[in-house]
Formats: C-alpha cells, structure tokens, sequence
C-alpha cells in the first residue's frame, strides 16, 4: 500500500507527521474525501476544487496544480489497485514552533491515502434513524477544516442513543448532519439548506439536486425549523460514502410510515444511475 506524501510514493512506516505540525496542534489544515468506484474517482475535480478552495479560504496556497494532482492520484489509485473505496486527502499549513499566527516559512504538508471500502448496501437499503443536537460549530463550515470537534462530539451522540446520524439544529433551524447534507420532502416539495456559510457545500448534495431538476421536482432552499421535522413526508441524507441514505426515524419519532420514501428511492436510483455512468459497478 502506496501513500503519496508532498510528491513521494512512500510506504505507511515512511509515512511521517511532525510533532510540530500545524494540522496536528491546531487542526489547522483542509481536507477531502472522494469515493472510487471500480477504480474511477467519483467527481475527482468537484473534489479537487473545493480542496483548493477550502486552502485558499484559510490562506493555504498550493505548491501543485489540480492538474498535477490529478495525476498523482489515479497514479495512487493504480499502484494501491483500489477497486472500490475512499481517497482520503489532507493539507496542513506546515511545520513550525508553535505559535498561533501564520508561520513566515513553513511549507504546506500534502497527504493522501486510500481505504478500500464496499458500498453500504444493507443501510442504503433500510435506511438509518437518527437524532436532533444543537450545531455548536464554527461560523465557516463551508471550508472543509480538519477541526473537527463539533462534528466529532455530535456524531457520538447520535451513537450513543443508537442512531446513526446527528442533524444539527443552529437557531431552531436544520442545517445539516454531522457528516452529511439532509433533505427534506414535504407536499411534493424537495427541501435543503442553502448553500451559505453555515453548511458544507456538498458534492453529492449538488448531484442530488442536478437530477431533481432533470425528475422536475419542486426545489425549496430553505432551512427547515426543528418543529417542522415532526410534518414531514420523507427525509433523506447525502455524502460521499453514504451516497443518497433515507432517515426512518428521528428522535425516536418516524418519518412519514418510517420506511424509506418514494422520492428518496427515486433520487437513489438516478444517483446510482449516475454511477453506473461514470463507472460499471453492480448494486
Ligand atoms: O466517510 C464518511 O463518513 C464521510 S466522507 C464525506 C463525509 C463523510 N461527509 C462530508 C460532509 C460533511 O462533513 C458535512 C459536515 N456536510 C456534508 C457532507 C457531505 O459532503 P459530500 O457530499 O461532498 O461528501
């Protein structure tokens, strides 16, 4: 297994992280998931710009171009022979003593590994249930930061009342899940937050809604109040790993009969139709 560390093909034991890394000690860095199927990057540029634009967001400037970097990882992913799974991605601002403020001379620190991983059939099938928990993070969440903690912390709650999802609510309103984008469907009507400072501007959000458009469905860009959740028909959330997965259930209260619903099966069949298009995996 290859790792590709600044512009080296190295092995994990090569792999280094310094002490004094500035993603290590303050989480100050940017980073990228993308998903191969049948050995193809799913929207590698969509992915690759928001990386470039996430480090420029926080004054990150890339030594290598999307360009460059796009060869490097179908290189990554041939050397690895990674049929189906993750690219993990991360870019810190570099190495240097501790201190707060931006370091004069310190170089950003590129990473990138794969993780073979199948789809998640049986959830995308069944659907997963989840919790409602305040959104206690920062005020940018559309640069994917490495901080992490608000996420982190949300996510556990979710587990630990045996859900699989927290959506966070920031002034009574949904804005999104932990590690997902939610959808709502309500009288016919597609509902999601906009796409502002307060969420991550998802690809696979972006996807969904190109092929509601196509189906012509009625597309609300709006924030859904927390006391809304309990009138909706459907619910459904979007990432890279868990694709398009219907909610069935949200603080112990179903969604809709609290089995997936008939426009989120739709949306899942045109997403892995989608796929299917720019790859050739069976489902
Ligand atoms: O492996 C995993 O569980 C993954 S891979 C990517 C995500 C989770 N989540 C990305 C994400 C996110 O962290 C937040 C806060 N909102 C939305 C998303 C979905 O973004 P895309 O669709 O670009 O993966």
């Amino acid at each position: 297994m290859y790792y590709l560390q600044n512009n080296e093909f190295v092995e994990r034991h090569q792999v280094h992280v310094d002490l004094e890394d500035r993603g290590y000690q303050f989480g100050d860095g940017v980073y990228e998931v993308i998903r191969v199927y049948d050995q193809k990057p799913f929207y590698l540029a969509e992915h690759l710009t928001r990386l470039f634009r996430s480090a420029s967001e926080i004054r990150i400037n890339l030594s290598f171009s999307i360009e460059e970097l796009t060869k490097r990882l179908h290189t990554l992913i041939n050397k690895n022979n990674l049929i189906h799974g993750n690219l993990y991605l991360q870019v810190s601002r570099g190495i240097a003593p501790r201190n707060h403020a931006f370091p004069k001379e310190a170089k950003p620190v590129f990473i990138a590994y794969t993780i073979p991983s199948d789809r998640p059939i049986d959830t995308l099938e069944q659907g997963v249930k989840a919790i409602t928990t305040q959104d206690i993070r920062w005020l940018r969440c559309d640069i994917k930061s490495l901080n992490l903690l608000g996420a982190v912390l949300a996510k556990q709650e979710a587990v630990d009342a045996g859900c699989s999802e927290a959506i966070l609510i920031r002034d009574q309103v949904v804005t999104e899940g932990s590690s997902t984008n939610i959808f709502f469907v309500k009288e016919g009507k597609l509902i999601t937050h906009p796409a502002n400072q307060l969420i991550l501007h998802g690809i696979t959000r972006e996807i969904v809604l190109e092929q509601a458009k196509k189906l012509q469905l009625p597309i609300v860009f709006e924030a859904l109040s927390h006391s809304e959740i309990g009138h909706v028909d459907e619910c459904f959330m979007t990432s890279t790993t868990m694709e398009v997965c219907p909610i069935i259930q949200i603080d112990e209260k179903p969604i809709g009969d609290g089995t997936p619903g008939s426009l989120t099966r739709q949306l899942q069949a045109a997403y892995i139709e989608e796929i299917a298009r720019l790859a050739l995996v069976s489902n």
